[in-house]
């Protein structure tokens, strides 16, 4: 890889250098993602299961995964991963719970009190991935806070193995995380499941979790339709800019963007310093370790697209960071306290020498689930209040309406809406108060 100045680059060619791959084919994709919604709307779980067998089990005969497979398939898991787990667990639930939402009321005028607050929402969808690594991870991002929300019905669905089988550690993952509700099935078709509803699946209010573009596009698809149901939040291939100076180790900063580097061909890191010999050490780096990487094939397509970025100062890396609004920001430099409050795009950051970014993938305790694509500009990352509803209350006393009559029956005709002025001048004018 090699490194590009900064400075030498034109505005256009800046843009140009962190803009995302694009999706190669975006017409031809909606149009397959369309097809498959529509099919499961109208055959149900015969189209799911359709699906299934074509793309992920060729002898699926039923999409449920019963209580008893989950309960052996978690038996099976090996110790020293079940430990992994729990470890993972514990600080994923300690850091959400922690944001557990407080409701608030408040007397906002004499007689009027108003309070905000929260539900765990009803019933949501857990998806999670399968393809070309089986992400357990996943499951405690999503399966630990809705557990942690209450939310009622927690249903996870996942492309199960040519066998038909869910892998141990994710049965394990569901079994801790109290889910009892289970399918095999992925792709557009098990959002359009979980959207819509067929037989066997009862619908769900709110989908949650990564996936190709196939899942990406019926995600975005059924969060537009009115019939269909809301997201977390629109995602796209795994992304990791790291901000480095001298002080910075070339081998943990190349270790670092091969870690994402390996989750796809489409993924994207760069690296971001004002060392020239911090950069040549990592290209250097990149390359010793990359052999030894059983991923090494899909990790070189994707620092193909992916860039070292030499710029002039620390305050350039802020700009650019920022500019850029990576998925995980990580900032290995000496001074990471006058960095850190400037750096406020970027969906988690990892801060220091010793807090790689796969440390977050799985174990320190913040959610992997997080906006890239640039929408860590306006998106946030996912959290416990993703899993809850937010809603109002209010009550006036006959007083507490009087004080605020003027101002509502004025704004109602200021509006030209009498009926609304006079919701309140009834309720007044009427001498005996509530008749009741
Ligand atoms: N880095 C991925 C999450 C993940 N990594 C799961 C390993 N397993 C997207 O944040
Ligand atoms: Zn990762």
């Amino acid at each position: 890889m090699q490194a590009i100045n900064w400075a030498s680059l034109s505005d256009a060619d800046r843009e140009k250098l962190l803009a995302r791959p694009a999706q190669a084919q975006p017409e031809v994709l909606r149009q397959q993602v369309a097809d498959i919604i529509a099919a499961v709307q109208r055959d149900g779980d015969k189209a799911v299961l359709e699906y299934t067998r074509r793309f992920d089990a060729p002898e699926l005969e039923q999409l449920a995964y019963p209580a008893a497979e989950i309960a052996a398939q978690a038996a099976k898991l090996d110790a020293a991963t079940q430990a992994a787990i729990d470890t993972a667990y514990d600080t994923i639930y300690a850091f959400h719970q922690a944001q557990q939402p407080q409701p608030v009321t408040v007397e906002t005028a004499p007689g009027v009190v108003c309070s905000q607050r929260y539900h765990g929402l009803s019933a949501v969808g857990l998806y999670i991935p399968g393809g070309t690594a089986v992400l357990p991870s996943t499951a405690l991002m999503l399966g630990v806070p809705s557990q942690l929300a209450g939310c009622q019905r927690r249903v996870l669905v996942s492309p199960p193995a040519a066998d038909g089988s869910l892998s141990p550690a994710l049965m394990y993952v569901a079994q801790k995380c109290g889910i009892t509700e289970v399918y095999r099935c992925g792709g557009a078709q098990a959002v359009a499941a979980l959207a819509y509803g067929t037989e066997s699946i009862a619908p769900v209010v709110k989908i949650f979790g990564p996936g190709n573009s196939y899942v990406t596009q019926a995600k975005q698809w059924v969060s537009q339709d009115p019939q269909g149901c809301a997201i977390d939040m629109p995602a796209g291939p795994s992304e990791l800019m790291v901000i480095a100076d001298a002080t910075a180790n070339p081998d943990y900063v190349a270790a670092d963007l091969l870690s994402q580097a390996e989750h796809g061909p489409d993924s994207q890191v760069i690296l971001v310093s004002p060392s020239a010999q911090l950069i040549a050490a990592t290209a250097d780096a990149l390359q010793s370790q990359l052999v030894s990487l059983p991923r090494a094939a899909i990790a070189e397509q994707a620092l193909a697209s992916s860039a070292l970025i030499q710029v002039d100062s620390l305050a350039t890396a802020v700009e650019i960071s920022q500019r850029y609004a990576p998925e995980h920001l990580s900032i290995q430099v000496d001074d990471t306290e006058t960095l850190l409050p400037q750096l406020t795009h970027a969906g988690s950051i990892f801060v220091g020498h010793y807090t790689p970014e796969s440390g977050g993938d799985y174990a320190t305790g913040t959610n992997h689930v997080l906006p890239t694509y640039g929408f860590a500009k306006n998106y946030s990352s996912l959290g416990l209040l993703d899993f809850y509803r937010r809603y109002t209350v209010q009550e006036a006393t006959r007083e507490g309406l009087r004080g605020l009559s003027s101002a509502i029956i004025q704004l109602a005709e200021t509006e030209g809406l009498s009926a609304h002025a006079r919701a309140v001048s009834i309720r007044l004018d009427d001498s005996q108060g509530n008749a009741s």
